[in-house]
């Protein structure tokens, strides 16, 4: 039977050395909470990915490959230098803030380009290492966008999918990057590329003429196509009516009686537009005086990335405003904004969604946003109010949530007023209409429309380079 090969930069564990072994604790982020969470395939299934250590000696690698074998993942060693250079640089410096319309955090490096493509070569050995021939390889990602034509020209009978999470930008944006037609040619080989949304998709087409038209080299798409991705609907749900998790729900419900709980939930990151938020429920607490002291922020937020350093300023600074906010509308014992900065188990996550009357998911720009999804479908049939960003990709199919510009303070404040006073048949309606598309558009429908389009093409034709 043929194998379905998975390759992410991040294994869905990370190993902690304890002793003499590793302790395996989950990975945080979308990709990792969102795929691990899909039901199997029909063919056999193995990950390959860093484990998030770096490069060690042998016994120590022997034993972590034990472990991580139980569960079919391989692990990719990276040495510290490519973790600096590919990881935090290439990848983390470049790719996602220029991909995000970030161009002043992004920094063009020769160094982290040459790390990065030494990286991919890396895994591309790892895959043929145990690939055979017509084996699937799932590639994911903006770390690996080279891969899938290093794959395609070793082994040409493999059938190669790409998906990529994040946002395909705009050509302005794009052709800013000095490795342009490399990336596209690299993406470009796959049997099949997959975005969120059709803006993306189409972003990438354009991408693809424009610099074929300038002259350059690059080849040519066969096949393209929309899925976005989404969560284990039936697990949030089911978890949600456990005794355990209205136990949880309770506990919050009492902590913040007759408050109004509005939740936040993001990795630390300043895609996800944390500051805004903050600025306009300070707006909103300045604008409507009679709820300082009913309406309360919870604000989760997830270590991430924390050898970047404008990770850290965010932090600092996110961590200075909230203590001004929180100084400016306090009253003994009671504080608006209650912030949270570590990573929660997931049946406390869910306790929480659960309690919060409105979800407030306003990030600048974002491939996705699973946590919008992950609120709607734990509220059963219950009332709750999304409001969500429209540079989110979940807004194209989350129709019946306040959208709203994070960009625009006054709309934001607006936006969270009118979700505190929304009636309950309103919230009731438009929970109803959301829970309906994330029941049907959940991750398995994700993971095998594409896999099923992946496996009906023909994967044998190399692509053909045109200029
Ligand atoms: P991310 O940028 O990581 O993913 P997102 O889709 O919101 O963003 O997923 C975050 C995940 O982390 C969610 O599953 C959430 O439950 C979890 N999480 C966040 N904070 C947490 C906390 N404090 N404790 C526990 N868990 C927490 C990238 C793209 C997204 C895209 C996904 C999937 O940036 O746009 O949706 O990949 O494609």
């Amino acid at each position: 039977m043929n194998k379905l090969i998975i390759v992410s930069n991040r294994l869905p564990v990370k190993a902690i050395p304890r002793g003499n072994s590793f302790h395996l604790v989950p990975t945080e982020g979308g990709l990792s909470t969102g795929l691990k969470s899909s039901s199997g395939s029909d063919s056999e299934e193995c990950w390959i990915g860093w484990p998030g250590i770096s490069n060690r000696e042998q016994p120590v690698k022997d034993e972590l490959n034990k472990q991580l074998e139980q569960l079919h993942l391989h692990p990719v060693f990276l040495s510290e230098k490519d973790k600096k250079n590919y990881y935090e640089g290439f990848s983390n410096c470049t790719i996602w803030p220029l991909f995000h319309y970030f161009p002043c955090y992004t920094h063009f490096d020769d160094v982290e380009w040459e790390s990065y493509q030494k990286v991919n070569d890396q895994f591309c050995m790892e895959v043929l290492k145990i690939a055979e021939d017509n084996d699937t390889v799932w590639v994911h990602d903006y770390h690996l966008m080279l891969l899938p034509a290093l794959l395609k020209k070793k082994k040409p009978s493999l059938k190669v999918g790409f998906f990529l999470h994040i946002p395909f930008p705009s050509y302005e944006i794009f052709r800013m990057l000095p490795w342009a037609s490399q990336i596209l040619d690299g993406i470009s080989s796959a049997d099949l590329i997959g975005f969120h949304t059709e803006a993306y998709r189409k972003y990438f087409h354009e991408c693809q003429e424009k610099i074929r038209k300038s002259g350059d080299n690059i080849s040519t798409p066969r096949n393209t196509g929309v899925f976005p991705m989404s969560i284990n609907f039936d697990k949030f749900n089911k978890t949600s009516k456990s005794p355990e998790i209205k136990a949880i729900e309770r506990k919050y419900r009492m902590r913040f009686k007759d408050q109004k709980i509005i939740l936040s939930v993001d990795r630390l990151d300043y895609t996800k537009g944390i500051l805004h938020r903050l600025y306009a429920f300070e707006r909103f607490l300045e604008q409507n005086p009679k709820y300082v002291g009913n309406v309360k922020l919870v604000m989760l937020v997830v270590p991430s990335r924390t050898n970047v350093g404008n990770y850290r300023e965010l932090k600092n600074h996110l961590e200075g405003e909230l203590g001004r906010i929180n100084g400016r509308f306090s009253h003994f014992g009671n504080i608006p904004i209650h912030y949270f900065y570590r990573s929660l188990p997931f049946n406390e996550l869910v306790g929480l969604y659960k309690a919060a009357d409105i979800a407030l998911v306003t990030p600048l720009r974002d491939g996705m946003n699973l946590v919008a999804k992950e609120y709607v479908a734990t509220k059963g049939k219950g009332k709750g109010v999304l409001i969500l960003s429209k540079f989110a990709g979940a807004a194209y199919e989350l129709n019946a949530a306040i959208k709203v510009n994070p960009f625009d303070e006054n709309a934001m404040a607006q936006a969270i007023k009118e979700a505190v006073e929304q009636d309950e048949a309103e919230q009731e309606k438009r929970m109803r209409a959301m829970r309906r598309t994330i029941k049907i558009n959940n991750v398995d429908h994700w993971k095998f429309s594409f896999l099923n389009r992946l496996n009906g093409i023909n994967s044998r034709k190399a692509p053909p380079k045109q200029t």
